[in-house]
């Protein structure tokens, strides 16, 4: 399986419960590295963009309201296979349904406040990984 990077977003609910390093441990300890990272509040019109492919899902309203309630850490993880491991330590987009011992699992309160995001293909994480860093903001560990 060859290195890939992914994005990946602390939601303000998970901001809001001061878990930013027990999130970030598990990345480590799975063998991810951050390479880029940025504690950032979007406004309304910046959530919009970023999650425009949700456009016609009937949340995408609260969707956009909630990933701009507050702040949020993006990070650029790297590591073999960097874009299925992130989702499998992420668990099920509904935390009643995430796998026990995933980060949603453990610090998802809803389907909406679920702590984390993840790309969830190499062409979404490299559109994603472009919305929040510019190329001098990335250092790969490799
Ligand atoms: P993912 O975050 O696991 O990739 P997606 O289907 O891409 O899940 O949905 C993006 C985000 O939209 C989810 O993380 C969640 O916060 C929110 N969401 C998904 N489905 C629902 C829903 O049915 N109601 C409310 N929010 C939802
Ligand atoms: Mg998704």
């Amino acid at each position: 399986m060859a290195v890939q990077r992914t994005l990946s977003i602390i939601k303000p609910d998970a901001v809001g419960k001061n878990v930013i390093g027990d999130i970030i441990r598990r990345f480590e300890e799975n063998g991810l590295a951050v390479i880029a990272a940025r504690m950032v509040r979007l406004s309304k019109r910046e959530a919009g963009a970023f999650y425009a492919v949700h456009a016609e899902r009937p949340f995408y309203g609260e969707l956009c309201d909630f990933i701009a309630s507050g702040p949020v850490l993006a990070m650029v993880l790297e590591g073999q296979n960097a874009i299925a491991l992130n989702r499998q330590l992420m668990g099920a987009t509904n935390p009643k349904e995430a796998e026990a011992g995933t980060i949603r699992a453990d610090h998802a309160d809803s389907i909406d406040a679920n702590a984390v995001h993840g790309s969830d293909s190499a062409e979404n994480a490299a559109k994603e990984i472009a919305f929040f860093f510019s190329d001098l903001d990335i250092h790969s560990r490799r």
